[in-house]
């Protein structure tokens, strides 16, 4: 190990929310490095002979959640590459952890010593209007699980294994809740003020 822990902000919400579309102007404004989890899963399953390839796209594509030591490995890859290519040391890691096994993953494999987890932005939003916002992007998104029916596995899966996480956060005191439902602007303004304090 070598030098400071990272400093970490986990960002979850359900599957619209606006996780990705909030975490870029962080990103572009505030100097936090952005990775999302979803992301580097989609990446990894493009990558030419790839093994890794079905097993990511088949639960993708069912609305699972991909096994956690892929993930894992891939945000550790990606806050490393990040790490040496510009110095960064602080992440906004979007839609991970969503599991059980994704924290126990993440203790496992990168631990409070190589990164220290600051907070965890919840963004809050009904699952009418997230439903609405995906439909839309469906008409461009290019990704396979933008259809009703995989929306549907999406939000069953978020209730039943991403709920309880953020539940778990929310009893050390780490969360910090965001009504996403407003305007991009709005939400912006808000996340901004609570991340500069
Ligand atoms: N939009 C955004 N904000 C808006 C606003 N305030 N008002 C109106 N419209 C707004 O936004 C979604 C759409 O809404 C966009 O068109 C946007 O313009 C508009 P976006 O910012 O993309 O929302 P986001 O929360 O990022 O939605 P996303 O669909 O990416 O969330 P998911 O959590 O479902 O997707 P993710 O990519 O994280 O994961 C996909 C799958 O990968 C998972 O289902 C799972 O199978 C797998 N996965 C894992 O297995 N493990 C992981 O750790 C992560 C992913
Ligand atoms: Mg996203």
């Amino acid at each position: 190990d070598n030098g400071e822990p990272f400093r970490v902000i986990f960002v979850l919400g359900g599957p619209g929310a606006g996780k990705g579309t909030q975490c870029q102007l962080i990103s572009d404004n505030l100097g936090w490095a952005h990775l999302s989890a979803g992301d580097l899963l989609r990446a990894e399953r493009q990558k030419a002979g790839s093994e890794l390839a079905d097993i990511i796209n088949a639960n993708i594509s069912a609305g699972k959640i991909v096994p956690s030591e892929i993930t894992v490995l891939l945000i550790k890859n990606a806050m490393e590459e990040l790490k040496k290519a510009n110095g960064q040391t602080k992440f906004l890691i979007d839609g991970f952890p969503r599991s059980e096994g994704n924290v126990n993953a993440w203790n496992d494999v990168i631990g409070d010593h190589r990164a220290r987890v600051d907070m965890v932005l919840f963004f809050e939003c009904p699952e009418d209007i997230l439903t609405s916002r995906l439909l839309e992007r469906a008409k461009t998104s290019g990704r396979n699980d933008d259809s009703i029916d995989v929306i549907r596995k999406r939000f069953v899966t978020y209730r039943e294994e991403s709920m309880p996480i953020i539940q778990m956060y929310q009893g050390e005191g780490k969360v910090r809740k965001i009504i996403a439902d407003r305007s991009i602007e709005e939400v912006y303004q808000e996340l901004e003020s609570i991340i500069k304090e």
